[in-house]
């Protein structure tokens, strides 16, 4: 489908992302070239300030990814007549606007509060207030009604190297861990593959698919799956999902890390999103 909207959209992102200010997002300070944009208002995004667009509402901002959704020629056109530089000329007029914009790695609260301090409040157009809305808590942004629909993370678990051996207590290697991968989002949902018996370079191929709200690293953590006792850990990583491209899958090893641990998982991550 990605493919199917690339050749839909023709030489369109290119084209787009030479425009004025348009080499990186409108809203913070990420320098990745830009992977989505807001319809309606011609401005160019990274993959988290998106994010944020979505919590505005459809009534403000709609979202839509340069990749893979395909783009009419009129919408095309209108993103190309406007860009970041002309449409920050206007929305960040305000002397104030340049220190409230957030550093790249910053909180997704507080990408969320800046764009809707300059989408809806109007907060750095010439005459607003330049005044930043209070970022909101984490536990609000779940379980407010614009919630932030980040979208779905496939992730494929591949394989495993090298893990440790929970299950030898002769010492003699005669048993071996039985491992399985566990995926967990930021909110607690997880997911897991099956059981692979008495083996420390499995191969699972096993595809995990979990919602996320924003882009916060998955944990990955392995289990020696025990059938008298309670489950052994052998180690734990994060997946981290900003700078990823929508729809490509990507392959990453996961060193394992934790007390006890060893070796490494290897997943295949494709993020999905979700249109709100
Ligand atoms: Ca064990
Ligand atoms: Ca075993
Ligand atoms: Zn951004």
């Amino acid at each position: 489908m990605a493919a199917a909207a690339l050749a839909v959209n023709g030489d369109f992102y290119d084209r787009l992302l030479a425009v004025g200010g348009n080499s990186a997002c409108a809203d913070c300070a990420s320098k990745e070239p830009p992977t989505w944009a807001s319809s309606n208002l011609g401005v160019v995004l990274c993959n988290e300030c998106v994010g944020a667009h979505r919590g505005l509402g459809v009534h403000i901002s709609k979202p839509l990814s340069l990749k893979m959704d395909a783009w009419s020629e009129e919408a095309q056109a209108f993103m190309l007549s406007k860009g970041n530089a002309v449409v920050n000329a206007e929305l960040e007029a305000h002397s104030a606007a340049a220190a409230s914009k957030p550093d790249a790695d910053a909180p997704l609260e507080t990408k969320v509060a800046f764009v809707k301090s300059k989408y809806e409040k109007m907060a750095f157009k010439a005459g607003g207030d330049g005044v930043v809305v209070e970022a909101a808590r984490t536990s609000d942004r779940f379980s407010s009604k614009g919630q932030v629909h980040a979208g779905i993370a496939i992730v494929r678990v591949l394989k495993a190297h090298d893990l440790l051996n929970a299950d030898d207590s002769t010492g003699l290697g005669l048993d071996k861990s039985d491992p399985y991968v566990k995926i967990i989002s930021p909110t607690g949902k997880s997911a897991q593959t099956k059981v692979i018996d008495n083996d420390l370079n499995p191969e699972w191929n096993e595809t995990l698919q979990l919602n996320v709200d924003d882009l916060k690293p998955l944990r990955l953590e392995v289990w020696d799956s025990d059938t008298l006792t309670a489950d052994d850990p052998l180690g734990h990583g994060d997946i981290v999902l900003t700078g990823l491209a929508p729809g490509e899958p990507t392959k990453k090893k996961v060193e394992l890390i934790g007390h006890p641990s060893q070796g490494w998982v290897e997943v295949e991550i494709t993020f999905a999103a979700l249109d709100a």
